[in-house]
C-alpha cells in the first residue's frame, strides 16, 4: 500500500459502482467550508422542516431546498414547489458554489450538461434515516441526480429496480459526491440511520444535497 486513503495528496477518485453511477470519493472536500457556509446561508432563509409522507408518516429527516424549485411533501402527496410552504417566498437562489460543483461533478461522470434547477437539502441528526425509494417526482428522468454529503458519514443503500431487490452497502463520507443516472436512474436506495459522531463544520448533523432537473 503506498499512502493513505485520507492522505489529502491521493486527491479526489472515481469508483464506477454500476453502469449509471459513479461515486467520486472526496470531490467535495477541497472546497468544503465554502460549500458548508453557503448551505448554512441557505438554511437560514428557509430553515430545514420535518415533513409528513402522503400516507401521515413523519420523516426523521428535516428537508429544505434552494433552486428554482424545492421538493415538498405532505398528506396531499409529494411535489416539487416553486415557493417554500413556510414562507410563501420563492426558495433561496441556488448558490454558484453549489452549482458549479453539481455540474462538475455530473461531467466527471459522463453527463456533460447537467443544469440543475433544484437543490434538495436533507439534514439527518443522529438517528435519522431515509427509507428505502425511488427518485420519480421530476418531469424528465435522462438528467441524473448529484448527491453530495457532507457532515456525519452514513451507509446509502442502493437498490435495485424494485423495492424488494438486494442492497448494496456504499459508505458515504463528508465530500464524497454520488453521480447517478441512465440506466441507474429508477434504482430504488434509502440511508441507513446515521450514527452519533460530531463533524468539525457540521457538528452533530448530517447534510445530504440532491442536485435535480426538476422541470
Ligand atoms: C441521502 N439521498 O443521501 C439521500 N437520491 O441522504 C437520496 O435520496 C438520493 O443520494 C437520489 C440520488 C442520490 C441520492
Ligand atoms: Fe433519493
Amino acid at each position: 500500500m503506498s499512502g493513505s486513503l485520507f492522505a489529502p495528496e491521493n486527491g479526489p477518485w472515481a469508483e464506477p459502482l454500476s453502469a449509471g453511477t459513479v461515486l467520486l470519493h472526496g470531490w467535495a472536500c477541497a472546497d468544503d467550508a465554502a460549500l458548508c457556509a453557503a448551505v448554512e446561508t441557505v438554511l437560514r432563509q428557509s430553515p430545514p422542516r420535518g415533513m409528513v409522507t402522503p400516507g401521515g408518516q413523519a420523516m426523521s429527516v428535516a428537508t429544505s431546498s434552494c433552486g428554482d424549485w424545492g421538493w415538498v411533501s405532505d398528506r396531499r402527496g409529494y411535489r416539487y414547489s416553486a415557493v417554500d410552504p413556510d414562507s410563501g417566498q420563492p426558495w433561496p437562489a441556488m448558490p454558484d458554489a453549489l452549482r458549479t460543483l453539481a455540474r462538475g461533478a455530473a461531467a466527471e461522470a459522463g453527463f456533460a450538461g447537467f443544469d440543475p434547477d433544484a437543490c434538495l437539502i436533507n439534514c439527518y441528526l443522529p438517528g435519522a434515516r431515509m427509507g428505502l425509494h425511488q427518485d420519480k417526482d421530476e418531469r424528465d428522468f435522462a438528467a441524473p441526480i448529484v448527491s453530495v454529503s457532507l457532515g456525519l458519514p452514513a451507509v446509502f443503500l442502493l437498490g435495485g429496480m424494485r423495492r424488494g431487490d438486494p442492497s448494496a452497502r456504499i459508505q458515504l463520507l463528508h465530500g464524497d459526491v454520488l453521480v447517478w443516472g441512465g440506466p441507474d436512474r429508477m434504482r430504488f436506495h434509502g440511508v441507513r440511520p446515521v450514527q452519533p459522531g460530531s463533524h468539525p463544520l457540521l457538528g452533530e448533523r448530517r447534510i445530504n444535497l440532491t442536485f435535480r432537473k426538476a422541470r
